[in-house]
Protein backbone atom coordinates (compact mmCIF):
# COMPACT_ATOMS: atom_id res chain seq x y z
CA UNK A 1 0.00 0.00 0.00
CA UNK A 2 0.66 3.67 -0.55
CA UNK A 3 2.26 5.52 2.33
CA UNK A 4 1.13 9.15 2.89
CA UNK A 5 2.95 11.17 5.47
CA UNK A 6 1.39 13.62 7.60
CA UNK A 7 3.51 16.64 8.18
CA UNK A 8 2.32 19.94 11.00
CA UNK A 9 3.99 22.43 9.44
CA UNK A 10 1.73 23.48 6.66
CA UNK A 11 -0.75 26.00 8.40
CA UNK A 12 2.21 28.52 9.33
CA UNK A 13 3.76 28.12 5.91
CA UNK A 14 1.09 30.17 4.82
CA UNK A 15 1.03 32.70 6.77
CA UNK A 16 4.55 32.99 6.16
CA UNK A 17 4.05 33.60 2.38
CA UNK A 18 1.31 36.12 2.97
CA UNK A 19 3.77 38.16 4.67
CA UNK A 20 6.75 37.08 2.45
CA UNK A 21 4.16 37.65 -1.22
CA UNK A 22 3.40 41.19 0.82
CA UNK A 23 6.66 42.65 0.31
CA UNK A 24 7.72 40.91 -3.23
CA UNK A 25 4.84 41.91 -5.47
CA UNK A 26 5.82 44.28 -7.95
CA UNK A 27 4.03 47.91 -8.58
CA UNK A 28 1.32 47.30 -10.92
CA UNK A 29 0.77 51.27 -10.71
CA UNK A 30 1.79 51.49 -14.50
CA UNK A 31 0.37 49.68 -16.21
CA UNK A 32 -2.30 51.29 -18.67
CA UNK A 33 -5.79 49.87 -18.22
CA UNK A 34 -7.16 53.56 -19.27
CA UNK A 35 -8.68 52.75 -22.74
CA UNK A 36 -11.42 50.18 -20.55
CA UNK A 37 -11.75 52.55 -17.57
CA UNK A 38 -15.03 54.52 -19.10
CA UNK A 39 -16.65 50.44 -19.74
CA UNK A 40 -15.46 49.28 -16.43
CA UNK A 41 -17.12 52.02 -14.78
CA UNK A 42 -20.20 51.96 -16.21
CA UNK A 43 -20.23 48.32 -15.26
CA UNK A 44 -19.47 49.10 -11.56
CA UNK A 45 -22.43 51.76 -11.55
CA UNK A 46 -24.96 49.01 -13.12
CA UNK A 47 -23.54 46.82 -10.18
CA UNK A 48 -22.91 43.64 -12.09
CA UNK A 49 -19.23 43.35 -11.46
CA UNK A 50 -20.43 41.13 -8.44
CA UNK A 51 -18.07 42.89 -6.31
CA UNK A 52 -20.56 43.94 -3.82
CA UNK A 53 -22.21 41.00 -3.92
CA UNK A 54 -18.71 38.62 -3.73
CA UNK A 55 -17.39 41.09 -0.98
CA UNK A 56 -14.87 41.43 -3.61
CA UNK A 57 -13.18 38.36 -2.31
CA UNK A 58 -11.65 35.81 -4.84
CA UNK A 59 -11.89 32.21 -3.41
CA UNK A 60 -7.91 30.99 -3.37
CA UNK A 61 -6.56 27.36 -2.66
CA UNK A 62 -3.25 27.16 -0.35
CA UNK A 63 -1.19 30.41 -0.24
CA UNK A 64 1.81 28.53 -1.15
CA UNK A 65 0.36 27.61 -4.78
CA UNK A 66 1.90 29.80 -8.10
CA UNK A 67 -2.10 30.40 -9.07
CA UNK A 68 -2.72 32.20 -5.85
CA UNK A 69 0.68 34.61 -6.42
CA UNK A 70 -0.66 35.05 -10.16
CA UNK A 71 -4.31 35.76 -8.75
CA UNK A 72 -2.55 38.59 -6.18
CA UNK A 73 -0.35 40.06 -9.10
CA UNK A 74 -3.84 40.31 -11.21
CA UNK A 75 -5.35 42.25 -8.44
CA UNK A 76 -2.46 44.52 -9.05
CA UNK A 77 -1.68 44.83 -12.54
CA UNK A 78 -5.74 45.17 -12.78
CA UNK A 79 -5.92 47.73 -10.06
CA UNK A 80 -8.37 45.56 -8.66
CA UNK A 81 -8.14 47.85 -5.45
CA UNK A 82 -11.05 46.54 -3.47
CA UNK A 83 -10.73 43.15 -3.86
CA UNK A 84 -8.69 40.28 -1.98
CA UNK A 85 -7.93 36.64 -2.60
CA UNK A 86 -8.58 34.68 0.13
CA UNK A 87 -6.65 31.61 1.05
CA UNK A 88 -7.83 28.17 1.74
CA UNK A 89 -7.14 25.07 -0.29
CA UNK A 90 -8.38 23.22 -3.00
CA UNK A 91 -10.94 21.17 -1.30
CA UNK A 92 -12.23 24.79 0.12
CA UNK A 93 -12.45 26.24 -3.13
CA UNK A 94 -14.51 23.55 -5.23
CA UNK A 95 -16.74 23.59 -2.28
CA UNK A 96 -17.28 27.08 -2.37
CA UNK A 97 -17.53 26.53 -6.16
CA UNK A 98 -20.26 23.77 -5.52
CA UNK A 99 -22.35 25.72 -3.44
CA UNK A 100 -22.38 29.21 -5.20
CA UNK A 101 -23.09 26.72 -8.55
CA UNK A 102 -25.75 25.06 -7.26
CA UNK A 103 -27.63 28.29 -6.71
CA UNK A 104 -26.63 30.01 -9.65
CA UNK A 105 -24.76 32.64 -7.55
CA UNK A 106 -21.87 34.12 -8.23
CA UNK A 107 -18.40 32.98 -7.50
CA UNK A 108 -14.52 34.18 -8.62
CA UNK A 109 -12.12 31.09 -7.93
CA UNK A 110 -8.43 30.67 -8.69
CA UNK A 111 -8.39 27.55 -11.28
CA UNK A 112 -6.58 25.25 -13.42
CA UNK A 113 -6.26 22.48 -16.06
CA UNK A 114 -6.44 19.73 -15.65
CA UNK A 115 -8.92 19.56 -13.20
CA UNK A 116 -12.47 17.76 -13.14
CA UNK A 117 -14.33 20.78 -12.23
CA UNK A 118 -14.55 21.68 -16.01
CA UNK A 119 -16.20 18.48 -16.47
CA UNK A 120 -18.45 18.76 -13.40
CA UNK A 121 -19.92 22.24 -13.91
CA UNK A 122 -19.86 24.83 -17.07
CA UNK A 123 -17.20 27.37 -16.54
CA UNK A 124 -15.05 29.44 -17.93
CA UNK A 125 -11.75 31.28 -17.57
CA UNK A 126 -11.88 35.46 -17.15
CA UNK A 127 -9.86 36.58 -19.96
CA UNK A 128 -6.60 37.97 -19.03
CA UNK A 129 -5.17 40.58 -21.40
CA UNK A 130 -2.34 41.46 -19.20
CA UNK A 131 -0.92 37.65 -19.25
CA UNK A 132 -1.05 37.74 -15.46
CA UNK A 133 -1.17 34.15 -15.26
CA UNK A 134 0.82 33.31 -18.59
CA UNK A 135 0.23 31.43 -21.20
CA UNK A 136 -0.19 27.52 -21.68
CA UNK A 137 2.20 25.67 -18.71
CA UNK A 138 3.22 22.13 -18.93
CA UNK A 139 3.40 19.87 -15.56
CA UNK A 140 7.53 18.92 -14.77
CA UNK A 141 8.90 15.61 -13.09
CA UNK A 142 11.57 16.44 -10.94
CA UNK A 143 14.23 14.51 -9.63
CA UNK A 144 16.83 15.08 -6.50
CA UNK A 145 20.62 14.89 -7.50
CA UNK A 146 21.84 11.17 -7.01
CA UNK A 147 18.30 9.37 -7.80
CA UNK A 148 19.80 7.99 -11.26
CA UNK A 149 22.88 6.12 -10.09
CA UNK A 150 20.66 4.56 -7.08
CA UNK A 151 17.71 3.85 -8.12
CA UNK A 152 18.29 3.55 -11.83
CA UNK A 153 14.79 2.02 -12.15
CA UNK A 154 12.71 4.64 -10.47
CA UNK A 155 14.81 6.96 -12.21
CA UNK A 156 13.72 5.48 -15.96
CA UNK A 157 10.35 5.85 -14.98
CA UNK A 158 9.92 8.96 -13.63
CA UNK A 159 12.06 10.21 -16.45
CA UNK A 160 9.73 8.21 -19.19
CA UNK A 161 6.41 9.24 -17.32
CA UNK A 162 4.41 11.34 -19.66
CA UNK A 163 0.53 11.31 -20.37
CA UNK A 164 -2.21 13.49 -20.97
CA UNK A 165 -4.99 15.91 -19.52
CA UNK A 166 -7.63 12.94 -20.28
CA UNK A 167 -5.61 10.42 -18.23
CA UNK A 168 -5.52 12.50 -15.57
CA UNK A 169 -8.89 13.62 -15.79
CA UNK A 170 -10.15 9.77 -15.76
CA UNK A 171 -8.48 9.83 -12.19
CA UNK A 172 -9.57 12.81 -10.54
CA UNK A 173 -13.01 12.50 -11.80
CA UNK A 174 -13.20 8.96 -9.83
CA UNK A 175 -11.84 10.58 -6.67
CA UNK A 176 -13.97 12.89 -6.91
CA UNK A 177 -17.13 10.34 -7.53
CA UNK A 178 -15.78 9.25 -3.85
CA UNK A 179 -13.50 6.90 -5.13
CA UNK A 180 -10.11 6.49 -3.16
CA UNK A 181 -7.10 8.17 -4.26
CA UNK A 182 -5.13 5.19 -4.35
CA UNK A 183 -7.44 3.08 -5.75
CA UNK A 184 -8.76 5.78 -8.54
CA UNK A 185 -5.08 5.56 -9.82
CA UNK A 186 -4.75 1.85 -9.61
CA UNK A 187 -7.65 1.13 -11.55
CA UNK A 188 -6.40 3.68 -14.21
CA UNK A 189 -2.76 1.58 -14.05
CA UNK A 190 -4.74 -1.59 -14.45
CA UNK A 191 -6.75 -0.26 -17.30
CA UNK A 192 -4.37 1.49 -19.52
CA UNK A 193 -1.17 -1.63 -19.15
CA UNK A 194 -0.39 0.10 -23.14
CA UNK A 195 0.47 3.59 -21.27
CA UNK A 196 2.62 2.38 -18.31
CA UNK A 197 4.40 -0.68 -20.40
CA UNK A 198 6.33 2.91 -22.01
CA UNK A 199 6.91 4.07 -18.96
CA UNK A 200 8.30 0.82 -17.70
CA UNK A 201 9.47 -0.55 -20.58
CA UNK A 202 12.83 -2.51 -19.96
CA UNK A 203 13.21 -1.60 -16.62
CA UNK A 204 14.36 -4.57 -14.27
CA UNK A 205 12.03 -5.19 -10.57
CA UNK A 206 13.77 -4.12 -7.45
CA UNK A 207 13.20 -5.47 -4.06
CA UNK A 208 11.67 -3.14 -1.64
CA UNK A 209 13.92 -0.54 -2.27
CA UNK A 210 12.21 2.54 -0.40
CA UNK A 211 11.24 6.15 -2.48
CA UNK A 212 9.77 9.34 -1.58
CA UNK A 213 7.61 11.20 -3.82
CA UNK A 214 6.32 14.41 -2.89
CA UNK A 215 3.44 16.90 -3.83
CA UNK A 216 0.79 19.28 -2.59
CA UNK A 217 -3.00 18.14 -2.45
CA UNK A 218 -4.33 19.79 -5.55
CA UNK A 219 -6.59 17.38 -7.02
CA UNK A 220 -4.41 17.73 -10.35
CA UNK A 221 -1.36 15.87 -8.39
CA UNK A 222 -2.60 14.16 -6.07
CA UNK A 223 -3.94 11.90 -9.83
CA UNK A 224 -0.78 12.34 -10.68
CA UNK A 225 1.46 11.47 -8.00
CA UNK A 226 -1.21 8.03 -6.84
CA UNK A 227 -0.53 7.13 -10.37
CA UNK A 228 3.17 7.27 -10.13
CA UNK A 229 3.03 5.94 -6.70
CA UNK A 230 1.79 2.72 -8.06
CA UNK A 231 3.81 2.27 -10.95
CA UNK A 232 6.67 2.33 -8.84
CA UNK A 233 5.07 -0.19 -6.41
CA UNK A 234 4.13 -2.91 -8.40
CA UNK A 235 7.97 -2.51 -10.09
CA UNK A 236 8.09 -3.63 -6.16
CA UNK A 237 9.23 0.02 -4.44
CA UNK A 238 7.96 0.49 -1.17
CA UNK A 239 6.59 3.96 -1.92
CA UNK A 240 5.58 6.88 0.47
CA UNK A 241 4.10 9.76 -0.91
CA UNK A 242 4.79 13.06 1.25
CA UNK A 243 2.09 15.66 0.83
CA UNK A 244 3.24 19.04 1.65
CA UNK A 245 2.62 22.84 0.69
CA UNK A 246 4.55 24.15 -2.80
CA UNK A 247 7.59 25.79 -1.71
CA UNK A 248 8.56 22.62 1.10
CA UNK A 249 7.57 20.61 -2.35
CA UNK A 250 10.85 22.33 -4.36
CA UNK A 251 12.80 21.78 -0.92
CA UNK A 252 12.22 18.19 0.07
CA UNK A 253 13.41 17.03 -3.65
CA UNK A 254 16.32 19.56 -3.84
CA UNK A 255 17.94 18.79 -0.29
CA UNK A 256 17.33 14.79 -1.07
CA UNK A 257 14.58 14.87 1.85
CA UNK A 258 12.37 13.34 -0.89
CA UNK A 259 13.80 11.65 -4.11
CA UNK A 260 11.23 13.07 -6.79
CA UNK A 261 8.08 15.20 -7.71
CA UNK A 262 5.39 14.76 -10.77
CA UNK A 263 4.13 18.25 -9.85
CA UNK A 264 5.94 21.09 -11.04
CA UNK A 265 4.15 23.80 -13.29
CA UNK A 266 5.94 25.80 -15.56
CA UNK A 267 7.40 28.16 -17.44
CA UNK A 268 5.24 30.49 -14.99
CA UNK A 269 3.48 29.14 -11.75
CA UNK A 270 6.34 27.58 -10.21
CA UNK A 271 9.02 29.77 -11.80
CA UNK A 272 10.05 31.35 -8.34
CA UNK A 273 9.92 27.81 -6.69
CA UNK A 274 12.32 26.53 -9.67
CA UNK A 275 14.35 29.57 -9.39
CA UNK A 276 15.49 29.11 -5.80
CA UNK A 277 15.98 25.68 -5.81
CA UNK A 278 17.40 24.52 -9.81
CA UNK A 279 20.70 23.89 -9.28
CA UNK A 280 19.80 21.05 -6.67
CA UNK A 281 16.77 19.49 -8.63
CA UNK A 282 17.29 17.26 -12.15
CA UNK A 283 15.10 18.01 -15.04
CA UNK A 284 13.22 15.34 -16.26
CA UNK A 285 10.90 17.07 -18.23
CA UNK A 286 7.33 17.19 -19.43
CA UNK A 287 4.71 15.04 -18.48
CA UNK A 288 1.73 16.67 -19.35
CA UNK A 289 1.61 19.52 -21.74
CA UNK A 290 -1.08 22.06 -21.84
CA UNK A 291 -2.18 23.06 -18.27
CA UNK A 292 -3.41 26.38 -17.59
CA UNK A 293 -4.38 28.53 -14.63
CA UNK A 294 -6.37 31.21 -14.09
CA UNK A 295 -9.77 33.58 -12.78
CA UNK A 296 -12.53 30.84 -13.19
CA UNK A 297 -16.19 31.53 -13.02
CA UNK A 298 -19.60 29.93 -13.71
CA UNK A 299 -20.61 30.40 -17.73
CA UNK A 300 -23.79 32.03 -16.21
CA UNK A 301 -22.10 34.75 -14.46
CA UNK A 302 -22.26 38.30 -17.28
CA UNK A 303 -18.19 39.54 -16.97
CA UNK A 304 -16.09 37.84 -19.41
CA UNK A 305 -12.63 39.38 -18.26
CA UNK A 306 -10.99 40.33 -15.23
CA UNK A 307 -11.22 44.09 -16.45
CA UNK A 308 -14.50 43.51 -15.49
CA UNK A 309 -14.02 43.34 -12.22
CA UNK A 310 -13.06 46.70 -11.39
N1 LIG B 1 -2.13 24.63 -9.19
C1 LIG B 1 -2.28 23.24 -9.57
C2 LIG B 1 -0.75 24.71 -8.75
C3 LIG B 1 -0.03 23.92 -9.71
C4 LIG B 1 -0.95 22.77 -9.89
C5 LIG B 1 -2.39 25.44 -10.38
C6 LIG B 1 -3.03 24.91 -8.12
C7 LIG B 1 -0.23 26.07 -8.34
O1 LIG B 1 -0.92 27.05 -8.54
O2 LIG B 1 0.85 26.17 -7.78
Amino acid sequence: MLKLKKYGIVAGMSLALVAAGCGTDEEGDSTPVDENGGADEETEEAGTNYGEELDFTITGIDAGAGVMAAAEKAVETYELDEWTVSASSDAAMTQALADAYENEEPVIVTGWTPHWKFAAYDLKYLEDPEGTFGEAENIYTFAREGLEGEMPEAYTVLDNFHWTEEDMGEIMMAINEGQDEAEAAAEWVENNEDTVAEWTEGVDSVDGDSIELAFVAWDSEIASTNTMGKVLEDLGYEVTLTPLEAPYMFQAVATGEADAMVAAWLPLTHDHLLEEYEDDLVDLGVNLEGARTGLVVPEYMEIDSIEDLK
